[in-house]
């Protein structure tokens, strides 16, 4: 836990004013309140839920708040949150909090209690990636960079090789403690052979679908991608590098929309989320699923690129877009021999968000289940700013097809899926 916070403020350090309370896009909340939320979610839980104590007090302007429906995910409209205490306003509610849950914790009987400790040690982790991109969403708005003239790149056509992965079953989910709802329960899944690609889509490969106007031809497009496309005017990712040194990394910003098209544009379509799930966790020869592609040692630097947010943000390129290339951490392959399946960055799925069979909610509805929509798509695989709790196989991410501030890329499958 403590590790935890000490990452999430480190973001916060030199923040200004306006940077923690705005509103960085009309997807997002302003990172003050994801930082407030941090430990309004602490204290709901382990304090009013498990010791029934009260919500210790929050100052705003050095008084005292009633600030439940400011800080609860349900209460005001992402766009309403702009009116926050300031940072150390928020930081002496998140000591007071912790010193009294660290308190509680003597006494805390932790063998009914653990799966709740666990959350919210999954949801702070959760929260801090997003401050991450936001932050740096911000950042690149306010610098706005010279990026080189573009360099005209050929794809060296490596990185484009599929792995076919035998019909049969596999294990889908996740029923450890640390699991979140949604990947409850475990269950065994059938797929029909299927290929699936070695490594994420790259740049080098995505110029290609930029150069041949994947952007401005339809017929790449789902309706609903083209509308909106028509109406955003996008011609290339949002956090597009125009520099041939980037070639080998994953694409990073795009929708859902724009990884559809271009799956469709090579010839390819986008895996479901269990097709990329036993792609990256299943482990044929031993008939087991692992809790990562390469076993069950916890990621580390050598095994994928994540928690680049312990780095300190300065407003260069390389901060801005620490990918890796695809092929660097070939100790983090899967069973199967994928590469950069955890880390580096999220990858869109053809998946809607559902729950499973016998999904259970915890530890309330709107956690998971009023996302059971199909209005969200599933991302896999975590990015380089997802913290080590919330990176495994089995994690389900969730947004709008139409977001591109997430960290996202993508790889293609082919077969009947
Ligand atoms: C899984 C990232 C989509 O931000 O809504 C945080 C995580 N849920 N608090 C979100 C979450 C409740 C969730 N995502
Ligand atoms: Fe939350």
């Amino acid at each position: 836990m403590q590790l935890c916070r000490a990452g999430t403020l480190a973001l916060f350090e030199d923040i200004d004013r306006t940077t923690f309370s705005q509103q960085p896009h009309p997807e997002f909340s302003p990172v003050g309140w994801h930082l407030g939320h941090i430990g309004y979610a602490e204290a709901l839980w382990l304090l009013e839920h498990c010791a029934k104590s009260q919500l210790p007090p929050l100052t705003k302007d050095g008084k005292i708040i009633p600030y439940r429906h400011l800080l609860a995910a349900d209460g005001l409209l992402k766009g309403e949150r702009v009116n926050l205490p300031t940072l150390a306003e928020i930081c002496a509610y998140l000591d007071t909090v912790r010193k009294e849950v660290f308190d509680y914790l003597e006494r805390a009987p932790l063998d009914e209690e653990e799966r709740l400790w666990r959350f919210i040690i999954q949801h702070e982790s959760q929260h801090s990636e997003i401050i991450y991109f936001l932050l740096q969403l911000q950042r690149r708005s306010s610098l706005n960079p010279q990026f080189s003239e573009t360099q005209l790149i050929t794809d060296n056509g490596q990185l484009t090789e599929t792995i076919a992965i035998p019909a049969g079953e596999f294990e889908m989910g996740n029923d450890t403690i640390d699991a979140l709802d949604n990947e409850r329960p475990c269950h065994r899944v059938y797929l029909d052979t299927y290929q699936i690609d070695r490594y994420p889509v790259t740049c080098g490969q995505y110029r290609l679908f930029m150069e041949a106007g994947g952007y401005q031809n339809r017929q790449w497009w789902t309706p609903a991608g083209w509308e909106w496309l028509q109406a955003n005017q996008f011609t290339q990712p949002l956090y597009w590098i125009e520099d041939s040194a980037w070639d080998d990394r994953p694409v990073c910003g795009v929708s859902w929309y724009e990884a559809d098209a271009f799956a469709r544009f090579v010839g390819k379509r986008l895996p479901t989320e269990a097709e990329w799930e036993k792609a990256a966790s299943w482990d044929a020869a031993a008939n087991r699923r692992r809790t990562y592609p390469w076993g069950e040692e916890k990621p580390n630097a050598h095994l994928c690129n994540h928690d680049c947010i312990k780095q300190k943000q300065q407003g260069n390129s390389a901060i801005q877009n620490p990918t890796t290339p695809v092929t660097a951490y070939p100790a983090g392959q899967s069973a199967y021999g994928l590469y950069d399946t955890l880390g580096n960055v999220w990858e869109w799925t053809s998946s809607w968000f559902d729950g499973y069979e016998g999904f259970e909610y915890y530890p309330y509805r709107g956690y998971s289940q009023v996302y059971f929509d199909r209005q969200h798509r599933v991302l896999k695989g975590g990015s380089w700013a997802t913290r080590p709790w919330a990176l495994r196989c089995s994690f389900r991410n969730w947004y709008h097809p139409g977001v591109r501030q997430i960290l996202a890329g993508f790889r293609c499958a082919i077969g009947r899926g």
